[in-house]
């Protein structure tokens, strides 16, 4: 299956926690990232008294499930060492999942597609770049359109 994942950093050597991220997401059993964006500096969303992030989003392909896919996610980010304190707090490294295929989740532990990811440019500006005419499957709009509109 494919899917779309996004990431951030803001703490420490960013643009080293992204790369070390997307190489520990190749080496998935199963995995393999088809498509990186660009890096984008972003100012921080939610919790503003913080340093800008590093963002950036990632194709797999992967023969995980979205559930597998998650908690492989949670184990790059614990692996690199970040440290959960608060929610929207700075971090070395985070990677969400924003969907996978047509996958609908209304699990809390794991909503599919992500329910905040349409509204934030920090990742629908570098999800343009790498699936622009894919449709987001609960909007039936394509990502290229609904970037437009933030
Ligand atoms: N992630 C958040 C909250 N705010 N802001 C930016 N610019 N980039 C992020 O990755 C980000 C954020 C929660 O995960
Ligand atoms: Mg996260
Ligand atoms: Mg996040």
């Amino acid at each position: 299956m494919r899917a779309a994942l996004g990431l951030g950093s803001n703490q420490g050597d960013s643009r080293g926690y992204l790369r070390a991220a997307l190489d520990s997401l190749d080496a998935l059993c199963g995995t393999r990232v088809t498509a990186v964006s660009s890096l984008y500096r972003t100012a921080p969303v939610g919790y503003a008294d913080q340093p800008d992030f590093y963002n950036a989003v990632a194709e797999v392909e992967t023969s995980l499930s979205p559930r597998a896919l998650l908690g492989a996610c949670l184990g790059v980010e614990a692996a690199l060492g970040r440290v959960r304190t608060f929610r929207n707090a700075p971090r070395v490294i985070d990677v969400d999942l924003l969907f996978m295929e047509d996958v609908r989740s209304a699990d809390p532990e794991l909503t599919l597609p992500h329910p905040l990811m349409h509204e934030r440019k920090f990742v629908m500006e570098p999800l343009a770049e790498i699936a622009p005419f894919v449709v987001h499957p609960v909007l039936k709009e394509r990502i290229i359109d609904l970037k437009e509109r933030l």
